[in-house]
């Protein structure tokens, strides 16, 4: 029929139909298009791919493209040789020890200590990204778009080194990256870790099956470590706001609920707790191997949250107080600042290189809480001291690195110094005598001391490319503004380059003071996550991570600064 009908006279009567299908298809794009991102197939992954964001909060880090003045010379060159230490590491992890975990760089052999998930490449994932090296990231990520992180009945994934290596690694690279499928298979990777936290109190057990979802104990038994209960949020958080799933939020804020209602001295949290009964299983308070990121993820909450989560805000102010007043100490010749822990209040003059961590937390902490003047001060202080001291430890020996663990020699007690050695006594007689020598104690600078002769006595002489010194000295750069953390992190990397690289990587070393030091077989992912990372970013004039926008993870992964909408507080309970 519609045939015969002549075909101006068909036209005219189709016009209608025509101009109202024009303003529903207009009408549709112009409304639609600004959510039509997430339908968008993405672009194939290259090197110079730049993924656009896909979402109000998601703006990509572009190294290359952050505004400045031109780098200084000297400091781009430093950069750049660790960029090089980078990809040496690299380099001999996948000739030599791909797909497994990580290198060993005496024997060009591998271990599996992280469950076989290539820790090494997903832990230096986002290193690869702050450095610009983007063929590498871009050759990592198809590999991690197909892991399936499963594991073998009976075989298990110890909850906390896969939450801050892995799962800090996948969500930093996303963030910086903007690559969706990183967020996705974090997302999988914390819904299949998630089993961990069926414990009766919702502390999370020691180690989970990805696949059965069975938990089971680790070495401390029925305790669980604080810092392996507090340092998870991070990342927990960090996806329950860019997924909406609350389960994550919930699950992990119980552990914050026990904290906050525990009872306990002052801010002394101990550090193993019964991971049925939420209980407190000792009187140990300490900074150290069982408590450190604990301690880091108190403040790390409030300022990944835009500073909106005040039970965070609290118990960082309580144990900070705690460890200033109670843990920090002066040694008896040298005077220098060392914390350490203590048993039912009894110091061990214990000082980890773990614990240099520290200084930058409080630096930190000085830069951004709500402090008054003289707290302020008195946490700056601490920070610079601290911080003094790890640089000490590492220039007192042959190699020029520091031991992993020294027991320090403390001032004895007497009538004048009823505290033994403790830094706030010192610090209050000093500003009652009117601050002579305008140097607070234990921050002057003093003499290298070889063995011996020191105010310590080595208790772990070996150094395992740890990064907690160079870790605060980019913190105190960045705060402070002070040159000299950049110069001190330049004579760490020129002894690491001269004592630790081997024909494929990186060696731990067994004993520091000795030159040429002999080395340990191992060279553990976080040498490339966090040691290099830190120093890359001591040396880089651009500030890649500006410390107001970005809060590292305990693994040195950093993750961005968010706010919580007025929907999610109220759901949470914020
Ligand atoms: C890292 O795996 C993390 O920094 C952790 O919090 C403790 N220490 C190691 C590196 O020393």
């Amino acid at each position: 029929m519609a045939s015969h009908i002549p075909l101006q006279k068909r036209a005219t009567r189709l016009l209608p139909f025509a101009l109202g299908a024009g303003f529903f298809f207009w009408g549709l794009v112009y409304f639609a298009w600004p959510h039509l991102d997430a339908l968008r197939p993405s672009p194939p992954p290259g090197p110079h791919h730049r993924p656009h964001p896909s979402s109000a909060h998601f703006v990509p880090v572009l190294p290359d493209s952050i505004p400045g003045p031109p780098p200084d010379p000297k400091w781009a060159a430093r950069a750049d040789a660790v960029r090089d230490a980078f990809l040496h590491a690299h380099k001999g992890y996948m000739d030599y020890a791909y797909p497994n975990d990580e290198l060993l760089p005496l024997t060009e052999g591998f271990v599996n200590n992280f469950n076989g998930w290539s820790i090494t490449l997903v832990d230096g994932l986002d290193t690869m990204w702050i450095m610009g090296l983007h063929d590498e990231f871009y050759d990592t990520v198809p590999i991690l778009a197909n892991m399936t992180f499963a594991l073998p009945e009976k075989s298990f994934a110890a909850f906390f080194e896969t939450v801050i290596r892995h799962l800090g690694g996948m969500l930093s690279a996303y963030a910086l990256s903007g690559e969706p499928i990183l967020l996705a298979r974090a997302d999988d990777l914390a819904t299949k870790l998630l089993p961990a936290f069926h414990t009766r109190s919702g502390f999370p057990k020691y180690a989970v099956n990805t696949i059965t979802g069975e938990i089971r104990p680790g070495w401390t038994g029925s305790a669980v470590l604080w810092a392996e209960a507090l340092s998870c949020q991070l990342e927990y958080k960090y996806l329950a706001h860019l997924t909406g799933r609350r389960q994550y939020f919930d699950t992990v804020e119980k552990s914050m609920d026990i904290m906050r209602d525990a009872d306990i001295t002052e801010g002394q949290f101990p550090t193993k707790w019964h991971v049925e009964t939420g209980k407190p299983m000792n009187q140990h308070f300490s900074v150290g191997a069982f408590a450190d990121s604990a301690h880091e993820y108190l403040l790390k909450q409030w300022l990944l949250t835009a500073k909106s989560e005040q039970k965070a805000l609290d118990l960082y102010m309580r144990a900070s107080s705690s460890i200033i007043k109670e843990l920090l100490f002066l040694s008896a010749t040298r005077n220098l600042l060392y914390v350490t822990d203590t048993t039912d209040g009894r110091p061990s003059h214990t000082f980890e290189h773990l614990s240099c961590f520290l200084p930058g937390l409080l630096a930190l902490g000085a830069h951004t809480l709500p402090l008054p003047e003289r707290e302020r001060t008195l946490h700056a202080w601490a920070a610079e001291g601290l911080a003094h001291t790890c640089w000490v430890t590492y220039a007192d020996q042959a190699s020029g690195l520091g031991p992993d663990e020294v027991i320090m020699k403390a001032m004895p007690r007497s009538a004048e110094n009823p505290r033994a050695g403790r830094w706030l006594a010192h610090v209050e007689r000093w500003e009652e005598a009117g601050r002579p020598g305008d140097v607070p104690p234990g921050l002057r600078e003093v003499p290298r001391r070889g063995k011996g002769q020191r105010d310590y006595t080595s208790r772990k002489m070996g150094y395992y490319l740890r990064p907690e010194t160079v870790e605060s000295f980019y913190i105190l750069w960045r705060t402070t503004g002070d040159e000299k953390w950049r110069e001190r992190g330049w004579a760490v990397f020129e002894a690491i380059e001269r004592e630790t690289k081997t024909h494929s990587g990186y060696a731990s070393l067994i004993d520091v003071d000795q030159s040429p030091a002999p080395r340990k077989n191992e060279m553990p992912s976080f040498f490339m996550a966090e040691t290099l990372k830190y120093l890359y970013l001591l040396f880089t004039d651009k500030e890649i991570i500006p410390l107001d926008r970005w809060v590292f993870n305990t693994e040195a992964h950093p993750l961005p600064i968010f706010e919580w909408s007025d929907w999610e507080k109220e759901q949470y309970g914020i």
